[in-house]
């Protein structure tokens, strides 16, 4: 299995970089997983195998057909390119790397028909160096096979069972108890991309505030060679060096420092620096450079507060889902950069990456304008606490922390979404898999967005921060809406009881549908949700003054598409805004909130 992926590929003066985006090939297998290895195509132009259809990458494949089919399909998928890597690449005797953004779920790649990499579990990188195997002098046949089945021991999990009409088994289905859509195929980017024979591996950075001064504490790793040395250069905004070192590992002191601050909060929301690293050679020769975006900024956390730069914060925001028409899970800029304009719009200042890791240029774009995440991991209703599983969820967690280790804007890790962790074998395995994360990072509290009721949950005792769902007045006591302030208020309460720790509610909500207007407030109408927003408005503002509580998530920023059931009505409909990303009355009521609360910051 291949280990993850570290640093986000970029162009520097010592790398090439290009995106391997576009059009590719893309062939269904036949239900029989062995026929395409048999057959051979991955030793051949994918169109030499049959007849293939054009497929954008990166794009989830379910819904840019016409065929319930392709939507549905259960299992393998092929998909292949061409590519040439120009000679002046081995000409500067560079180390051509190929990185895959995200497959989901599984997927095993071939370079010229040689097996190059096998990854499982959608959402997190992976790369490999394939200098070897390349043709300067003639294209290179690029094919990937993709699989989408979720088991008992994939994260997530799921179960396949066969359909049959009569007695003949004509198909299976993949079925799941999350509840979002299993898009799949090429996610995310795929690239080409250099680097020199010595490289720079990996860049960690941690930073620290005292009074006005700033630290940075860096570790920069690196491959193919014993003699060399770092030089280390900090840039403001300006590209003004505020800092530098000799050493590739040290501290940094700035004086003065502007720090990360999150939306609205502050002047110079998102602050960032630019930690320029180099290795250099025997000869002072510069061998490989890699810049990192640095937001100093300190989270730190209580029994009853998250503190931001010491200054207790409250979270504002969404559970959101990469998900839009056409493209499912697809990786899109236009999408994104509208979705950032929205969270402003409303005021939010936080999102959690529900349920699963979203796309590396989501979390830059966070950094960059100061919008705080609860990074998940893509642990999501889990079940049946195996042994397998319990390393595969680590595995998820040890390549997520890697990718995402550097960015100011994460601030904490869920690693898990409504386990069920009521179940008696919860206990031993959330007290290893946060065990596990606290291995690899200290400078962030660890949460689950909880599900189980308090007095049956065993998760919550090795957590830093309780999340809880609930759906008052929709799942539980529908239409009620007269009992759901007190309800939010007395769980809080007791989770707070319980654990002694800081309390997010991190999902509440009720399906709505843009345009259904009924008065008096009436179960799927926009008047309901508004209403409902406004009772757990009341316990939120009374909560706020308990002292413990940390923030409201209301479950969803959009609608979203799910599995086929019959109670989703053509997917879920719990967002503030439409699929389109139109506000719902829900949207403007929100804003109003959220807009007050920042005010008073
Ligand atoms: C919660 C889940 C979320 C669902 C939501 C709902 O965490 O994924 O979409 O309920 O039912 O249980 O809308």
């Amino acid at each position: 299995p291949n280990p993850g992926a570290a640093l986000y590929p970029q162009e520097t003066e010592t790398r090439y970089l290009r995106n391997l985006d576009g059009i590719w090939n893309f062939r269904r297998s036949p239900v029989d997983p062995e026929h395409g290895y048999r057959n051979g195509w991955y030793e051949q132009d994918l169109d030499k195998t049959g007849p293939i259809i054009p497929m954008p990458v990166p794009s989830s494949y379910n819904d840019v057909g016409e065929d319930a089919t392709l939507r549905d399909h259960v299992g393998l998928v092929w998909y292949d390119r061409r590519f040439h890597v120009p000679i002046w690449w081995a000409r500067t005797n560079q180390r051509i790397w190929l990185r895959f953004s995200s497959v989901h779920y599984a997927a095993q790649v071939w370079v010229n028909s040689k097996p190059v990499s096998y990854h499982e579990i959608g959402h997190l990188p992976f790369e490999v160096e394939i200098t070897d195997i390349i043709n300067y002098n003639s294209s290179n046949l690029l094919t990937v096979v993709v699989d989408n089945t979720l088991l008992s021991d994939t994260v997530p999990q799921g179960t396949i069972r066969d359909i049959f009409v009569g007695t003949t088994k004509v198909r299976q289905e993949q079925s799941y108890t999350f509840d979002f859509f299993n898009y799949a195929g090429i996610h995310r980017s795929v690239f080409l991309y250099t680097t020199p024979q010595n490289y720079i591996d990996d860049v960690v950075v941690n930073t620290d505030i005292q009074g006005l001064t700033g630290f940075v504490v860096y570790n920069v790793t690196y491959k193919g060679a014993a003699d060399v040395n770092c030089l280390i250069q900090l840039f403001d905004k300006n590209g003004v060096q505020v800092a530098g070192a000799n050493e590739c590992a040290g501290l940094l002191e700035i004086g003065n420092a502007n720090f990360w601050w999150a939306y609205l909060m502050h002047s110079t929301p998102g602050y960032l620096y630019t930690l320029k690293a180099s290795l250099i050679g025997p000869l002072g020769e510069i061998l490989d450079t890699y810049n990192l975006k640095v937001g100093i900024r300190t989270i730190t956390w209580s029994n009853t507060t998250i503190y931001l730069n010491d200054k207790p914060i409250y979270l504002r925001g969404f559970g959101m889902h990469e998900d839009s028409d056409i493209r499912g899970k697809g990786w899109d800029p236009v999408l994104w950069v509208k979705n950032f304009n929205l969270i402003k719009w409303v005021g939010a200042n936080a999102f959690r990456t529900s349920h699963y890791p979203y796309a590396e240029e989501i979390y830059q774009m966070a950094d960059e304008q100061g919008i705080m995440i609860i990074d998940e991991c893509p642990s999501v209703d889990t079940d049946i606490f195996t042994d397998i599983l319990l390393e595969k969820h680590k595995q998820s967690l040890t390549e997520l922390i890697r990718r995402d280790k550097n960015h100011p804007s994460v601030i904490m890790w869920s690693i898990s979404n409504e386990p069920r962790s009521s179940n008696y074998n919860a206990d031993a395995y959330f007290k290893k898999v946060v065990k596990h994360v606290k291995t690899m990072d200290l400078s962030r509290p660890v949460t689950i967005a909880i599900s189980q009721r308090y007095l049956n949950d065993k998760s919550g005792q090795y957590l830093d921060v309780i999340c809880f769902n609930r759906y008052n007045g929709w799942y539980a006591n529908t239409g009620q809406l007269s009992t759901i302030a007190t309800n939010v208020f007395d769980e809080a309460t007791a989770w707070h009881s319980k654990h002694n720790k800081p309390v997010i509610m991190s999902e509440y909500g009720a399906d709505t549908l843009a345009g259904l207007h009924l008065f008096p407030e009436y179960v799927w109408s926009e008047e309901y949700q508004v209403a409902l927003l406004s009772e757990h408005f009341k316990a939120f503002d009374k909560l706020r003054h308990a002292g413990f509580f940390s923030g409201e998530l209301i479950w969803n920023f959009a609608d979203f598409k799910t599995a086929q059931t019959i109670t989703r009505v053509g997917g879920n409909k719990k967002g503030i805004f439409t699929r389109e990303r139109q506000p719902k009355a829900s949207a403007h009521h929100l804003r109003a909130r959220y807009h007050a609360i920042a005010a008073a910051e």
